[in-house]
């Protein structure tokens, strides 16, 4: 077997446009069969940063040939459409292994079919649905017969050598600099321009757009409500201080070359001190300096799955939350299905505790109380419920098809008390969790109620203490007048139709864009709901602000600089994780 390296120049930006583009096509088209939605298509298969990465490979000469070129296209597409599900190492995700033992047997011709016109099973149809052409279907079918290329690993050296302190603590103010109300700032993550939007929330003005990683992914508050801390799908960290003058980068480090969550110690006796981001690739967290991103440990979350008891060798790191009342983080282990309860009090000596839940957990957040962690296990359609106090996994709760709660929403059902609620990007259904064990216990880790909402493909639900109506976004739904509306419930009264807000039309925008309705998120009163109306890069896109209480339109921010809004964290809302 002879053994190359392949080199490719870093090309993100150009790269950055073609998921977005090629998904929000593919979600006009209607259902293409069965057992997988459009939805979940176009929601697994984005882009992996990986595609750029310089790799090793080995060649197989039994396998079809293929000149380096080649090989370098199939590479790109493979892994910005197919490594989301079936794993960087191609040895299985949320997708089938593509190992050579298993591709070979199967041939070109074969796997050429299968690659065409999708399976039933979840792989979707790319030649027949007009993604890929006849040239990129057989290129794909050769290619996934050759050796996996193995993308390098990141330790502490290639981490030291990407971070940078821009201000160092010292030279930062020691008093807030401006006169924002702080509580009320939205972070807004602008996907494809590889920036978040500071929005101030009372005069809905852009305080300053930050440069942050490619295809930023999420925000997260300091315990002190001080630090911003943004993730970006090529795993860069950036820490932003809301103290400056203009809020702005002080900080910055490369945690791997692949990545989804972040977040900050939020214990007593460790406010702001911690900062934690968990890794797609490599599969592993690392614990940084809350003030400086510093990289003090890294740990790997390789080894053995839940159920079978194998060994995967890339369990992605998805979900992490901070614990209020402990020195811990919540680590939410993707494809071995584990939970680890890392106690940071002593990093030399760091205690994990370890959870075993259900394959495929995804994103979630706390229960009203903050006792209670409630995860997605989205391919496993159950919701994993986590007692962060005894540190054991408390329940499994069977939902509807795939979840994805975001966070998820906490209010007081009129019949059955607290519950958490989570939408669906599978099936139209709500799924409301009972989470009192104390007084409502036969309702406890049960699903008391099934709403019934626009259609799948919904992505995030928020409600707020103080608000009696439910939010439900339908994002990835192929019906554009779905996407482009939320329905809001009363939780007074559940059994009363949804009204749907058109939020997008409210937007008045000028094209023809996508206009998905993404991510409802409260201000810091919870009186006021926004939404983003995401188009694609090249078109207007806008954030939509509604009265909670009348459910009409309040205000509608425009500004050629909110390229692709999606996320947006409200800084008292996320920092005391009120939702
Ligand atoms: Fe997300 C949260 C992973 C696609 C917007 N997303 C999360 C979390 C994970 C994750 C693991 C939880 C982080 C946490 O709490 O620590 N997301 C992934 C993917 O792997 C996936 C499926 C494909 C990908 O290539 O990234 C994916 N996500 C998307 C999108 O396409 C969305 C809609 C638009 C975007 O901005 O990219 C999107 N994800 C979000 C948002 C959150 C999120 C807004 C945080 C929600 C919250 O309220 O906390």
């Amino acid at each position: 077997m002879s053994r190359i390296r392949i080199k490719i120049k870093h090309a993100i930006i150009a790269l950055a446009p073609l998921p977005l583009a090629i998904n929000l096509a593919l979600a006009e088209e209607p259902a293409a069969k069965k057992g997988v939605t459009e939805a979940e298509v176009q929601y697994q298969a984005a882009s992996s940063p990986l595609a750029n990465e310089p790799m090793h490979q080995n060649i197989d000469p039994k396998a079809p040939p293929m000149t380096e070129a080649e090989f370098t296209k199939a590479r790109q597409i493979y892994f910005e459409r197919c490594a989301g599900c079936h794993g960087v190492l191609r040895k299985g995700a949320t997708g089938k292994p593509l190992t050579p033992d298993i591709t070979l047997p199967k041939g070109t011709e074969y796997l050429k079919v299968f690659i065409a016109y999708g399976s039933p099973a979840g792989m979707p149809n790319w030649q027949t649905s007009g993604e890929m052409t006849s040239q990129d279907v057989d290129l794909m079918a050769r290619y996934v017969q050759q050796e996996p290329p193995t993308p390098p690993e990141f330790g502490m050296k290639e981490m030291k050598a990407t971070w940078k302190v821009l201000v160092p603590p010292e030279k930062r103010p020691t008093k807030k600099m401006n006169n924002y109300n702080l509580d009320n700032l939205f972070s807004t993550t602008l996907r494809d321009s590889g920036e978040v939007a500071l929005v101030d929330g009372d005069t809905k003005q852009i305080i300053n757009i930050v440069k942050t990683g490619y295809a930023v992914h999420i925000s997260r508050m300091s315990a002190s409500g001080r630090y911003l801390f943004v993730i970006g799908r090529d795993a860069r960290v950036n820490l932003i201080d809301l103290w400056m003058e203009k809020p702005d980068n002080v900080a910055e480090i490369k945690v791997g070359l692949e990545a989804r969550s972040v977040d900050s110690s939020k214990a007593k006796g460790f406010e702001d001190k911690y900062a934690i981001a968990g890794t797609y690739w490599p599969p592993q967290f690392v614990l940084m300096d809350g003030n400086t991103l510093e990289p003090l440990k890294i740990v790997s979350t390789r080894g053995m799955t839940v159920d079978t008891q194998e060994y995967h060798p890339e369990p992605r790191v998805a979900s992490i939350v901070a614990t209020h009342d402990r020195p811990e983080f919540v680590v939410n282990v993707k494809e071995t299905g584990k939970i680890f309860l890392v106690n940071y009090s002593d990093l030399h000596n760091l205690k994990l505790t370890e959870i075993d839940a259900a394959r495929f957990l995804h994103d979630g957040g706390w229960d009203s109380t903050k006792r209670y962690f409630m995860v997605a296990a989205n391919q496993s359609n159950k919701i994993a419920v986590v007692d962060t106090k005894d540190g054991k996994l408390e329940s499994l709760v069977e939902v509807g098809k795939i979840p994805h709660p975001g966070r998820g929403a906490n209010f007081v059902h009129p019949q059955f008390g607290p519950v958490w609620a989570t939408s669906h990007l599978g099936d139209d259904s709500v799924a409301l969790i009972g989470t009192d064990p104390e007084k409502h216990k036969d309702q406890a880790w049960k699903v008391v109620q099934t709403l019934k909402g626009q259609g799948g493909g919904s992505l995030f639900i928020k409600t707020h203490p103080k608000s009696k109506n439910l939010y439900v976004d339908t994002a990835l739904n192929p019906d554009p007048k779905i996407s482009q509306s939320v329905a809001v419930f009363d939780l007074q009264d559940l059994n009363k139709p949804y009204q749907v807000l058109p939020i997008a039309e409210w937007a008045g925008l000028s094209d023809d864009g996508a206009k998905r309705v993404v991510q409802p998120e409260f201000n810091k009163a919870g009186d006021e709901v926004w939404f983003s109306v995401w188009s694609a890069k090249d078109k207007e896109s806008a954030l939509v602000v509604i009265d909670d209480k009348t459910l009409k339109l309040k205000k509608v921010i425009k500004d050629p600089k909110l390229i692709t809004p999606t996320g947006k964290f409200n800084v008292y809302n996320t920092q005391y994780d009120v939702y």
